[in-house]
């Protein structure tokens, strides 16, 4: 899939940045890395994540919340590209 968003089930941020993919109607794969070794597993992938959400669009590394809303309106007119169905 497209969109791979790496959490962990106590997150706050991670919460968040679900909500903004599910307000704006576009799916996700959610990769939970709850655990030390699944965490570590994402570490592998992504040396340079220290925290959760990390968000990855078509492989690209967007990086947490924050990251997200900084550039919020950038990725959605790429998203509404991909997904004729995403939510302004
Ligand atoms: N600035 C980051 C903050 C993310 C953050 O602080 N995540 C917490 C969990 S909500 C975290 O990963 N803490 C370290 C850990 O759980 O190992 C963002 O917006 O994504």
């Amino acid at each position: 899939m497209a969109i791979e968003i790496y959490t962990k089930q106590t997150c706050m941020y991670c919460q968040k940045a679900k909500a903004w993919f599910k307000e704006h109607n576009i799916p996700y794969e959610e990769i939970d890395v709850s655990s030390v070794a699944d965490f570590g597993k994402m570490k592998e992938r992504l040396p340079e994540a220290k925290t959760v959400p990390q968000i990855l669009i078509d492989g690209h590394l967007i990086g947490g919340y924050d990251n997200l809303m900084e550039y919020e309106q950038p990725i959605l007119e790429k998203l509404r590209k991909m997904y004729p169905e995403a939510q302004a």
